[in-house]
């Protein structure tokens, strides 16, 4: 069996590699030339602990193979972006382009037999989308969507569902919601998955697998969103909202998440708007999850402001630019949004810090801005910002904190 994984990103390579480290043939395509050339050099261009590791082995081996185009294969796995689209207008309605794309590079190649899996995160109705552009690039096949179970191509609905920094043990230990066209398509996909999954392989249609996915960050949203309410409300209270969460979450049935300086990633940040994309009337709570984090780095924003305003000469260090803790990963990060924020607004000297980081991104490459050590920070600012919990912040020592005026949005001091 020769599996053909579509976008070798931070879905598509750790599912390939690890798919290949079961023994099975893997084709990695992507359009990234840079990207094909470093995997097949078994060098790795994403940052995921222990990637690298099994990326070399299984480029050693022969096992994975990466390509910038598409080859016969048994399976196509599509783990390609879903973005928002771009244009102004419809600033929160999804871009399904790059499945249409994915869709278009595969069909030359599919033959009778192929499975054909959705695993990039899709509003409800993209998988049966994804089988209209195949069909119509090969009439001379049979699918789902008109033939059911006696289909000639198979397709489903698979999202991924791991964690970034623990994509190698979830991807192996989650369960995983297996949504096929028909349910010929969800036995030959559970039977793929089987072969690297330890979790539960659930069976459903596209649609609700669809709708699942959007449903997990959805209510890790909301949630944040709850907590992120509660900190802004405790502040005009004057409550520790970290103590009150902490004393909340003692009843049996209350389990709060953290408040932060907002919500970040590429994931619940955008996937709650493809629920209220579809069903505008209907999605109030999500919409306003969205909208109540999404204001929480302003609100940041200007606590810092009044902070700084104490100062003749406000130098404020900033520490962490990642969307959370412990990883490298700045896309769209609430952190790197506030120090933006900070610089457009000239509220002093800005010092930022953040340790799985070698040089500034570049959208702050010009801004004035200095990347430095915890240490030097702490020596020269007045006002220390914490935007992200990371183990480094974690385990310095509070008394460094006492001379500072701080603002934690994370709770670690
Ligand atoms: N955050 C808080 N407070 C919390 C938890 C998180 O402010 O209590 C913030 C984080 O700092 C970060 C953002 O939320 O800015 C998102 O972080 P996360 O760790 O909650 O999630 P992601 O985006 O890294 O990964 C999520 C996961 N989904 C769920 O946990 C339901 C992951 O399992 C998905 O596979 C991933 O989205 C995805 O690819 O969709």
């Amino acid at each position: 069996q020769t599996v053909s994984v579509i976008g070798l990103g931070y879905i598509g390579l750790p599912t390939a590699a690890v798919i290949a480290s079961r023994g099975i043939d893997v084709i990695g395509v992507d359009v990234n030339e840079n990207a094909v050339n470093t995997i097949n050099a078994g060098q790795i261009h994403i940052v995921e602990p222990d990637l690298d590791i099994v990326v070399r082995s299984v480029v050693t081996t022969g096992k994975l193979r990466a390509t910038t185009t598409a080859e016969p294969a048994d399976v196509f796995m599509v783990a390609v972006p879903t973005p928002f689209k771009q244009d102004a207008s419809s600033s929160h309605s999804p871009d399904l382009s790059y499945i249409e794309s994915a869709a278009n590079m595969i069909a030359p190649v599919l033959a009778k037999g192929n499975l054909v899996i959705l695993e990039s995160t899709s509003p409800v109705g993209t998988t049966e989308k994804l089988a209209g552009w195949l069909k119509l690039a090969r009439p001379d096949l049979s699918f789902p969507q008109d033939k059911g179970d006696a289909a000639d191509i198979k397709v489903a609905h698979c999202p991924e569902r791991v964690l970034p920094g623990y994509v190698l043990q979830e991807l192996v230990s989650n369960d995983r919601v297996i949504g096929g066209m028909s349910s010929a398509c969800s036995q030959l996909a559970t039977q793929l998955y089987e072969k690297f999954v330890r979790g539960e392989c659930i069976v459903t249609n596209a649609r609700t697998a669809e709708m699942a996915k959007l449903t997990e960050n959805s209510f890790r949203d909301v949630n944040i969103a709850f907590a992120n309410e509660l900190s802004v409300i405790c502040d005009k209270l004057k409550i520790n909202v970290w103590e009150l969460v902490k004393l909340a979450n003692r009843h049996p049935r209350v389990n709060i998440l953290n408040p932060g300086p907002g919500v970040g990633g590429h994931c619940i940040a955008v996937d709650p708007w493809f629920i209220v994309d579809s069903c505008p009337e209907e999605a109030n709570i999500i919409r306003q999850a969205r909208l109540t984090n999404d204001a929480k780095p302003h609100y940041v924003v200007e606590q810092i402001c009044k902070a700084a305003d104490e100062f003749k000469r406000p130098v404020i260090a900033c520490l962490g630019l990642a969307f959370k803790a412990d990883i490298d990963d700045l896309r769209e990060s609430p952190a790197l949004e506030i120090v933006k924020d900070l610089v457009a607004k000239e509220v002093g000297e800005i010092i930022a810090v953040e340790p799985n980081i070698k040089q500034l991104p570049s959208a702050l490459s010009d801004s004035g801005i200095t990347l430095t050590s915890l240490e030097d920070a702490l020596d020269k600012a007045n006002v220390v910002v914490v935007l992200v919990d990371h183990k480094q912040f974690k385990a310095t020592d509070r008394t460094q904190f006492a001379t500072k005026v701080v603002i934690d949005t994370r709770g670690i001091i």
